[in-house]
């Protein structure tokens, strides 16, 4: 009996894409970092405050990825970044196809810096490449302190990490053990900025914006 590999057929497919995508952002020197997290993490709430509080210093552009709707764009647009929404009608993750035309229709050269939403999952969104220039993995303490040891793909693959919503524990909402989310990481990629933020609050948050103008300014043409 005949096999068909049909997993290894549709990374190929993707990746095919993704190596197209990523001339059109390196060619003008922008960086593009792909949002990973599980739904409900708070990755919607981080991009709208980011923009927020970095007005003036760094323009952003959006790709919001959804199952449905465009309720994540519209939270964006009231920012007033430049946004585009993207369904994928079912899937439970972006691959590279769908978004090749995006970054097209955002003011790209007026831009410094894409940050992508992708569909809420910590799982299937790792395994597609879209042709950005990083990845981004969000886990809020909600989730619990095991994630990275039992979802290693995102944290193994991830520039940064975003542990959101740590106003939680310390208002002993809920119990998290950052050491160990911190070891499990690392583990898995001794590379890993971790940072431990509040998108409500803005705790932490300046770590993260010096991360993003730092990596701007390296990949940025240089004079
Ligand atoms: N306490 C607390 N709540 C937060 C924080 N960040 C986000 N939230 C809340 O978490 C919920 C989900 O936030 P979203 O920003 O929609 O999360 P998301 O990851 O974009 O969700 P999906 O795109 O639907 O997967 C909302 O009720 C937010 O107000 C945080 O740092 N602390
Ligand atoms: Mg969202």
């Amino acid at each position: 009996m005949k096999k068909i590999s049909i997993g290894k057929n549709i990374l190929h497919e993707n990746d095919k894409y993704a190596f197209e995508n990523a001339p059109f952002l390196t060619e003008r020197k922008k960086l593009c970092l792909n949002m990973i997290s599980s739904l409900g993490s708070g990755t919607t709430t981080i991009l709208a405050r980011t923009i927020n509080e970095s007005r003036g210093k760094m323009k952003i552009g959006v790709i919001e990825g959804d199952i449905q709707t465009d309720i994540d764009a519209e939270r964006i647009r009231v920012t007033e970044a430049p946004v585009v929404q993207i369904n994928t009608e079912g899937a439970c993750h972006l691959w590279a196809p769908q978004i090749s035309e995006a970054p097209k229709t955002l003011p790209v050269d007026d831009l410094d810096l894409i940050l992508l939403e992708n569909v809420g999952n910590l799982v299937c969104p790792s395994a597609f490449s879209l042709g950005e220039s990083g990845k981004i993995a969000v886990l809020s303490v909600a989730e619990g302190d095991d994630k990275p040891a039992k979802y290693p793909g995102i944290f193994a693959k991830s520039k940064v990490l975003l542990l959101n919503k740590i106003d939680l524990p310390a208002r002993g909402h809920v119990e998290f053990d950052t050491e160990r989310a911190k070891a499990d990481t690392r583990s898995l990629n001794e590379s890993l900025e971790i940072f431990p933020i509040s998108a409500k609050t803005g705790e932490g948050t300046a770590n993260w914006y010096h991360w993003l103008g730092k990596s701007v300014r390296k990949n940025a043409p240089q004079p």
